[in-house]
């Protein structure tokens, strides 16, 4: 009795428990487009685009403030300080703007003595920001791993895991600590999601490179928690269209938290295509929460020299499974795939979701899937 008491007492004060992230989180972050040029108006305005361009609709919903928000020093009680010529009403003046669109809104601390970007970090002061994290009405924190004086990273996030627990509201917990401490091990029951690399960068080379290391913990991925191989890139500039599709896919099909970072507000109509794929977006979505994985030619030196199509597949709710022929060659690739070679056994519908078309039948016969492109498939067995 007296055990079970104290165990009950000890799994509610630390456990996670906040109820969210049964799918990847959806959203938008200032950081990948506008770095440290942000104010009021740059999240307001990405606010609005994001409701206008029929985005939220699709189940974006956090918009979310990186680094650079706050003053350099602390204020009298300990407090961190909004930057006031960058938010003249405060960050709770934005919050009630982004809350009156039916949005949510994020923001951005780090778990050491300063943050990235030389701002004062949380590191011992978890309980004092997460306090006023909550008196914002802030509904998700992005909790960084710079200057973190060589504590073990499992202890600087769970001490900002606590103090979120402690703040009275509930606040989505995506921790960047890099993969540092082997995150994924203990990152489902500290946070609802966690980075395991290093920062993308709008260049295929890393897009790829981030894509394969998330990949290698696929197991710890699941409802309340995900892998997190950063932000998209989508809508940047640095890759073309195809690029971008394959990004766009593969990030759905790893249960990748789909965090925009283009500027909402001049977006080109390829970039809303991609982003708003109701199909692919499905596929990250989807309630069983398994991150594909790789299923042929899957060795380390056909993927980074990229000179193959490969295979990956993941379970999905309702008997379907998702297929993907990632094409990583710089030629147009043909491939036929037959489906017992994925342990998916008789006939099935078999629906592409950029090109729309539908086929049935126990293979998949791909044409002309460009340099760099992907074919991403719903395959649900008929018999
Ligand atoms: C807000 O930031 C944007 C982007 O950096 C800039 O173009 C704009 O002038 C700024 N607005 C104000 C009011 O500071
Ligand atoms: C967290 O991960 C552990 C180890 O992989 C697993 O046993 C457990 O079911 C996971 N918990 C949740 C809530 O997904
Ligand atoms: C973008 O789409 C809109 C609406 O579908 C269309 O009117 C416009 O011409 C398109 N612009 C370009 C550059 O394709
Ligand atoms: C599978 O589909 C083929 C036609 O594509 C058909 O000939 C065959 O009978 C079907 N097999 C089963 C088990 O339904
Ligand atoms: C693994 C695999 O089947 N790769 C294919 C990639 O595309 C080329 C050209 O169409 C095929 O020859 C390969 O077999």
């Amino acid at each position: 009795m007296g055990l079970s008491f104290l165990l009950l007492i000890l799994s509610s004060a630390f456990a996670l428990n906040n109820g969210l992230g049964k799918t990847p989180q959806m959203g938008w972050s200032t950081w990948n487009h506008f770095a440290c040029n942000i104010n009021a108006t740059v999240i307001t305005s990405a606010a609005s685009a994001m409701v206008s361009s029929g985005l939220s609709a699709k189940g974006y919903q956090y918009i979310n403030i990186d680094d650079c928000w706050a003053l350099h020093q602390r204020n009298a009680n300990d407090q961190l300080v909004p930057d006031p010529t960058k938010f003249p009403q405060g960050i709770s003046g934005v919050a009630n703007y982004v809350h009156s669109l039916g949005l949510k809104l994020g923001i951005y601390s780090d778990a050491g003595t300063n943050t990235c970007q030389g701002q004062p970090g949380s590191l011992d002061n978890e309980q004092t920001d997460a306090n006023s994290f909550a008196s914002w009405e802030i509904d998700y924190l992005k909790y960084d791993n710079c200057n973190n004086q060589n504590v073990p990273p499992k202890v600087r996030y769970t001490d900002m895991r606590v103090a979120l627990s402690q703040c009275g509201r509930s606040i989505f917990y995506s921790i960047c600590d890099w993969g540092e401490g082997d995150v994924w091990t203990w990152g489902n029951i500290t946070g609802n999601s966690w980075r395991t690399t290093q920062d993308i960068k709008d260049v295929w080379q890393s897009m790829m490179l981030n894509f394969y290391l998330n990949s290698m913990h696929s197991q710890y991925a699941g409802p309340g928690g995900w892998n997190d191989p950063d932000m998209l890139e989508v809508g940047n500039g640095g890759m073309n269209f195809e690029e971008y599709k394959s990004h766009f896919s593969l990030w759905a099909l790893s249960k990748a938290p789909l965090i925009i970072g283009c500027d909402l507000t001049q977006m080109s109509n390829e970039t809303l295509y991609i982003l708003g794929n109701s199909d692919v977006i499905a596929i990250n979505q989807d309630p069983l929460g398994i991150q594909a994985t790789c299923r042929l030619a899957c060795d380390y030196q056909n993927y980074l020299t990229g000179v193959d199509v490969q295979v990956w597949a993941g379970q999905l709710s309702g008997g379907s499974q998702v297929v993907a022929l990632m094409n990583w060659s710089v030629l147009k690739r043909n491939y036929h795939l037959n489906l017992r070679d994925i342990a998916i056994t008789g006939n099935a519908t078999i629906y592409e979701l950029w090109d729309k078309t539908t086929t049935s039948g126990n293979f998949i016969a791909a044409t002309g899937i460009p340099p760099h492109g992907i074919k991403i498939y719903k395959v649900t067995p008929t018999s």
